[in-house]
């Protein structure tokens, strides 16, 4: 299978959706992929990225609500990410909350060729929001795959237990599932051949 030229990827631009997102077309004027990442702020979005993509592009904080755009990265000729902006930080005025919730309505709406990527903090139980997040996947008929964050910080049971709290009790079905640590660099290698056969299937 074809490897994606992952060093090559570029931060391309943020948006809010209020001008068209961009589309990048391959040779044959064809939509590039998408993946999008989306999940609760802090739950550690930016930090996979840069894992991903195996240097520091995007910025990453122990201050919740970092990333409040839609940022595109682009990987020329094969694919770009989104990193989105993180839903549920603390202190948020009620004004930015909409404006998240508008923001994502606008991506959503405009895009229909994106796989979505949802983050989970492994020693977190599912809220509102993400119950709110779960029914948007599927009015808009989304098949997330799971990323399961910060494994480094428990153990095995527990990893299992997110695992089926996220699965049977917020998106109540089978998905895929990966456990991932930016820090030991665990679920990398699954995730970086999941994405290629996503991105290039032949
Ligand atoms: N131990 C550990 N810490 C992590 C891991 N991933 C992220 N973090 C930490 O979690 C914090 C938040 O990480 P970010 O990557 O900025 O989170 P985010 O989801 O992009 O947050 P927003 O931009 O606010 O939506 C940072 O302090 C990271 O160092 C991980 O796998 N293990
Ligand atoms: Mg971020």
């Amino acid at each position: 299978m074809k490897k994606l030229p992952l060093h090559s990827a570029k931060f391309f631009g943020s948006f809010t959706g209020e001008n068209p997102f961009p589309s990048f077309k391959d040779a044959h004027g064809g939509l590039l992929p998408e993946l999008a990442l989306i999940g609760r702020s802090n739950v550690g979005k930016s930090s996979f990225l840069n894992s991903f993509f195996g240097k520091k592009l995007a910025r990453v904080s122990a201050t919740p609500g970092k990333t409040q755009m839609c940022n595109f990265y682009l990987v020329e000729n094969s694919f770009c990410l989104v990193d989105l902006p993180g839903y549920g930080w603390a202190d948020v005025p009620k004004e930015l909350l909409k404006n998240w919730d508008e923001l994502m309505e606008r991506y959503f709406q405009q895009r229909s060729h994106q796989q979505l990527l949802f983050f989970f903090d492994v020693r977190r139980e599912p809220n509102e929001l993400d119950f709110h997040f779960a029914k948007w996947a599927a009015f808009y008929k989304k098949e997330p795959i799971v990323i399961v964050t910060k494994v480094d910080k428990v153990k095995a049971a527990e990893k299992e237990k997110c695992k089926k709290l996220i699965l049977f009790s917020l998106f109540k079905k089978e998905l895929p599932c990966v456990y991932f640590s930016c820090k030991t660099g665990e679920g990398l290698p699954m995730l970086r051949s999941m994405m290629e056969r996503i991105i290039c299937p032949t």
